[in-house]
């Protein structure tokens, strides 16, 4: 099972993620809320972030309005957020890019 990090860890992680995720208060979770520019570009980016999902089956808690996806990111398992998160998000923003979501 993935190690889950501690306070600081998670905020070095944050750090290092190159924008827009943010720990979540009440919750060991981290969150980004990505904005695009229509329900396609935003189902667009709900598909390929599930696929990476799946391939490392790891998987996020997501809300998706039109063109908005709030993603909230924590290891059930571990109770906290894990390294497995931080590759995750990692990939989200990635992905997002390419819909020119920096
Ligand atoms: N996703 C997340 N975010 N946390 C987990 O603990 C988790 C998961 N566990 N995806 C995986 C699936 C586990 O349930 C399976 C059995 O590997």
């Amino acid at each position: 099972m993935a190690e889950r990090l501690a306070a600081e860890a998670r905020k070095a992680a944050l750090r290092e993620l190159l924008s827009g995720w943010t720990d979540t208060p009440g919750r060991e979770a981290i969150a980004r809320t990505f904005v695009f520019r229509d329900f396609n570009e935003a189902f667009g980016f709900m598909t390929r972030a599930a696929l990476a999902a799946e391939k490392s089956d790891h998987h996020p808690e997501w809300r998706n309005v039109y063109k908005t996806v709030e993603v909230v990111l924590t290891t059930h398992d571990a109770g906290g957020v894990t390294a497995l998160d931080v590759e995750l998000a990692k990939a989200m923003n990635a992905i997002a890019r390419q819909f020119g979501v920096a």
